[in-house]
């Protein structure tokens, strides 16, 4: 199987992009899209995702599976070719959704890939990267204080809403199985205050259903 270098990976990204963006246009409607990272190509072990409108902008998220499909590495294209390259610290599961959004509604979009880690589990993980005056300005959920954290064990639901980004989970008592989360269930909200993107309020609910782990 065909595996590219990390050292050749920028152009690469730029040669895929081209090809691609050469044959699919965007359909121009969407201000706020959606998307989802298809199906991994087993010759190019490469996922790209659909063009995205972003304000006056079309950009790309690719992952590459070059080091297996549980540790990609993400890139964003947009603009004439021009690459950023994710660090692992900043977003090294794979990516399940992205949205575009504006959270702070400071005219500055953002672009929010939410991401789970393989396995049973499914530890969530998310990156906003905020279009700041030309660059990207990295904003990353918090970790909550333990008295917040405590008893999750993942299975994390990250949604992002109009004005702040919540982060579901099942709450595990210290006996109960991976699949069976008896201990309610709590929600974070994270959103801008200032410039700042925090942790801003929490409530608890009750038991979950049955957790799905597959994965
Ligand atoms: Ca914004």
């Amino acid at each position: 199987m065909h595996r590219f270098s990390y050292r050749a990976l920028p152009l690469l990204l730029s040669l895929v992009l081209l090809a691609v963006m050469g044959v699919l246009r965007p359909d121009g409607a969407r201000a706020f899209a959606a998307g989802t990272i298809p199906e991994v190509s087993a010759e190019q072990n490469l996922r790209i995702s659909e063009a995205l409108s972003f304000g006056d902008m079309e950009l790309r998220v690719f992952s590459d599976c070059g080091e297996g499909l549980c540790a990609p590495k993400h890139s964003i294209a947009w603009g004439d070719g021009e690459i950023l390259e994710l660090t692992a610290e900043q977003l090294s599961e794979p990516i399940e959704r992205i949205t575009i959004s504006d959270l702070d509604q400071d005219g500055d979009l953002e672009l929010a890939l939410i991401a789970a880690s393989c396995g049973s589990g499914r530890r969530g993980d998310f990156l906003l990267l905020e279009w700041t005056d030309g660059e990207w300005e990295a904003h990353r959920l918090c970790d909550p204080p333990d008295s917040i954290q405590n008893g999750c064990w993942g299975h994390e639901a990250i949604t992002v809403w109009k004005d702040h980004v919540e982060v579901s989970f099942p709450l595990y008592a210290d006996d109960d199985a991976n699949c069976c989360p008896t201990a309610g269930k709590r929600s974070l909200s994270y959103a801008f205050e200032g410039d700042s993107f925090q942790l801003s309020s929490y409530i608890e609910g009750p038991p979950s259903q049955k957790v799905d782990w597959e994965g």
